[in-house]
C-alpha cells in the first residue's frame, strides 16, 4: 500500500508488492555469476520488509538479490521502487537498467519498447557501509537492509504525467490562492503526440488545455496562475484538503494538497498568521518485527499514541519517512519535520570536504523534495543532524543545501539540528535553530553534569544568540532526554536508566523550555526506543536506544503520563 488514495485511475499500475524470489549474496559473486538473468535457487521472501527481521541474517550487512516475475502489456514501463536500503542494482530480463544511492528516497526507471508478455525484474540490495554512505557505521539506529516499502510498475501511454508540484501562494488575509501546476511531463510513445492536458483543485479546472511533445520526450511545464478565492486553510485543527487531479487523454496523476503558511517573526513561529508552539516527539520509522518496512496499522497505532500525547508535532528523525505516513499525518493536521539521514558523529571533519558526499547529500535533498513537495504536514526540512558545524568544512554543505531547499522547497522553514550550540557557524543559513543536548545524561564540557546545567545553558545561548547576531530566530530543543529501562523503577531522585528518572528530567527540561521566551518548540528523544546494531562500537545496553517515552513495542513507560499531562496543559494555555 502506498498511497491512502488512489493516484491513478486511466494509468495501469501493476503492483509488484508479495512475494519475492530472495538469495543471499556474502560473497558478493552474484553479478559474476550471472544472478541478474535469473536467481539459482529457491528462497523466498515478501516485498517490502527487512532482512534483519529475519533470526538468520538478524545482524547481516551486505548484498540480497530479489526476483520477480510479472506480465504487460508492453510498451513503455516506469518502475518505481519506494526505498531500497542503500545500494540498489536493478536488472530487466538480463539488463542492467541502473543504480540508485540512498535508503529513503524513491527512484524510478523508464523503459521504453517493451514487449508484451513475461519480464523478469532483479534487484541488488547492498546494505554495507564505506567512507561515503548515509549514514555512517557510526550512527545510532540500526541500518537495515532490504526492499522496505513498495514496488510498482506502470504502463505509461501517451503524454504521462510523472510528476506535479502544484506551486501556491496564500493572500495576505488567508482567503485566496494563487497556484500554478509545474508538471514533469514525458511523451511514452516513439512519435510526436499532442494531447488535451488539463489541471483542477478540488472542483476548480485551473488549467484546461494542451500539449505536444516529440517521441519519448521529457519536459517540465508549468502552468499559468489562477486564483482560486475563498479557499478553506489547512490548520492541525482543520486539516483541509484538495484533490489536485492532472490528467492527458491517456494518463493522469492524483495527490492532495493543503494551503497554509509557515513564517518566522518576532522569534515566533506562525502558522497562518498565528503563533505555534511545537510540541513534539522524535521518532524513527522502526520497529524490531518490521524494521523500516513499517506497516500502515501500525503507523496508525503509533500517530494515535502521538495525539493522545498531545503532539502537533514528529520530527522524522533521522531520514525521509514513507508517503503513506506522511498522508495521515497530512488527514490529521500534524506538522512534520523531515531530514536527510546525515546524522552526524559519523561524519568527520575531513569527510565534509568529500566531493561524493556533497553529491550524495545534494541528491537526497533534491529527490526528498521533489517527492515530498506537496504535503501540507511537512513544515521544516532539515539539512543534516549534529555534523561537525562548529568546522568551517561544513559551512559550504550548509550554504548549499540552504539554498536549494529555499529555491525548491515550497513553503517551508529550514534548520538544522547542533549539537554545538555554543560554536556552530551555520545557524545563520537557518530560519530556526534548532538545539540536540543530553544535560543531566550526558556530560559537556565547562558544565557540572547536573539538571541545573540546563538552566546555564539557557542563559548561555542568549548570550551566543546576541554574540551572532541570530537574536531574531526563535529556537526549538530539537532532542533532549534521558534513557529508561523499561520496568526499572527506583525510590530514589537521582538514579539514571530508572523510569522516574527519565519522567523527572523530562518534566524539569519541558518545564523549562516551555517558560523560556525564545524558544518555541519541543522534540523529545525520543518517542519509543529503536533497534541499534553491534557493529557501531556505540555499545547501547541491550543494542537498543533506550531513551523512548514507549518501550519499543509501544508500551509506555513513566515519562510518558508526564509528557502527556504537560502537553495537554501547554496546548491549552498556549505559550
Ligand atoms: C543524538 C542523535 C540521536 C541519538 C541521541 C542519543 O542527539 O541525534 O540520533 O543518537 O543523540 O540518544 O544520544
Amino acid at each position: 500500500m502506498r498511497r491512502l488514495f488512489d493516484e491513478h485511475v486511466k494509468r495501469n499500475v501493476i503492483d509488484l508488492n508479495g512475494t519475492w524470489g530472495f538469495k543471499i549474496d556474502r560473497d558478493n559473486v552474484g553479478e559474476a555469476e550471472g544472478w541478474q538473468n535469473g536467481l539459482p535457487c529457491g528462497d523466498e521472501t515478501t516485498v517490502p520488509s527487512c532482512w534483519n527481521n529475519e533470526l538468520r541474517l538478524l545482524n547481516y550487512e551486505g548484498c540480497c538479490w530479489y526476483e520477480r516475475k510479472f506480465r504487460t502489456e508492453g510498451g513503455t514501463l516506469l518502475l518505481e521502487f519506494e526505498s531500497v536500503m542503500t545500494l540498489a542494482t536493478v536488472w530487466l530480463d538480463g539488463v542492467k537498467l541502473g543504480e540508485h544511492y540512498g535508503a529513503f528516497t524513491e527512484f524510478e526507471f523508464v523503459v521504453n519498447d517493451v514487449k508484451a508478455g513475461e519480464h523478469t525484474l532483479v534487484v541488488r540490495a547492498d546494505s554495507r557501509f564505506d567512507e561515503h554512505s548515509f549514514p555512517q557505521r557510526y550512527t545510532d539506529w540500526f541500518n537495515y537492509g532490504g526492499i522496505a516499502r513498495s514496488v510498482s510498475a506502470h504502463e505509461l501511454k501517451g503524454i504521462s504525467i510523472l510528476s506535479n508540484h502544484l506551486v501556491y501562494e496564500l493572500s495576505e488575509d488567508l482567503k485566496d490562492v494563487t497556484v500554478s501546476a509545474k508538471l514533469d511531463l514525458y511523451n511514452a510513445c516513439e512519435g510526436s503526440v499532442t494531447s488535451p492536458l488539463s489541471v483542477t483543485v478540488g472542483d476548480v479546472t485551473v488549467y484546461d488545455g494542451e500539449i505536444t511533445l516529440d517521441g519519448y520526450e521529457r519536459r517540465t511545464y508549468e502552468t499559468p496562475k489562477v486564483t482560486i478565492e475563498n479557499v478553506a486553510i489547512w490548520d492541525p485543527k482543520t486539516p483541509n484538503l484538495y484533490t489536485v487531479a492532472v490528467k492527458t487523454d491517456t494518463d493522469d496523476l492524483i495527490d492532495r494538497v493543503g494551503f497554509r503558511k509557515i513564517e518566522v517573526k518576532d522569534v515566533k513561529i506562525l502558522l497562518n498568521g498565528k503563533p505555534i508552539e511545537l510540541l513534539g516527539v522524535n521518532r524513527h520509522d522502526e520497529h524490531p518485527d518490521w524494521g523500516f518496512a513499517f506497516p500502515p496499522k501500525l503507523m496508525k497505532k503509533d500517530l494515535d499514541l502521538i495525539e493522545d500525547l498531545g503532539c502537533n508535532t514528529i520530527r522524522g528523525s533521522h531520514y525521509p519517512n514513507s508517503k503513506i505516513f506522511l498522508d495521515m499525518l497530512d488527514k490529521r493536521g500534524i506538522l512534520f519535520w523531515s531530514e536527510i539521514p546525515m546524522w552526524g558523529v559519523g561524519f568527520s571533519e575531513k569527510s565534509l570536504l568529500d566531493p561524493i558526499i556533497e553529491e550524495r547529500g545534494t541528491n537526497m535533498h533534491e529527490e526528498m523534495v521533489r517527492q515530498y513537495y506537496n504535503h501540507p504536514s511537512i513544515i521544516l526540512w532539515g539539512m543534516h543532524n549534529e555534523i561537525p558545524t562548529y568546522s568551517p568544512n561544513s559551512y559550504h554543505l550548509s550554504e548549499k543545501w540552504s539554498k536549494i531547499l529555499r529555491a525548491k522547497g515550497g513553503n517551508r522553514l529550514i534548520t538544522h539540528a547542533s549539537c554545538h550550540p555554543m560554536k556552530d557557524n551555520d545557524m545563520g543559513f537557518d530560519d530556526v535553530i534548532s538545539i540536540n543536548i543530553y544535560h543531566g545524561w550526558y556530560r559537556y564540557g565547562g558544565y557540572n553534569g547536573t539538571l541545573q546545567d540546563w538552566d546555564k545553558m539557557v542563559e548561555d545561548l542568549r548570550a551566543r544568540r546576541k554574540e551572532m547576531g541570530w537574536e531574531d530566530k526563535p529556537v526549538v530543543m530539537s532532542e533532549f532526554g534521558a534513557a529508561a529501562l523499561a520496568g526499572f523503577h527506583s525510590h530514589f531522585d537521582d538514579v539514571r536508566w530508572s523510569e522516574e528518572y527519565q519522567r523527572d528530567l523530562l518534566e524539569y527540561t519541558l518545564e523549562l523550555f516551555h517558560k523560556t521566551d525564545y524558544m518555541n518548540g519541543t522534540y523529545i528523544w525520543q518517542f519509543c526506543n529503536i533497534r541499534t546494531s553491534p557493529s557501531t562500537d556505540l555499545n547501547r545496553v541491550r543494542y537498543f536506544n533506550n531513551k523512548g517515552i514507549l518501550d519499543e513495542y509501544r508500551n509506555p513507560k513513566a515519562s510518558y503520563f508526564k509528557v502527556k499531562e504537560l502537553y495537554h496543559k501547554y496546548a491549552k494555555e498556549g505559550k
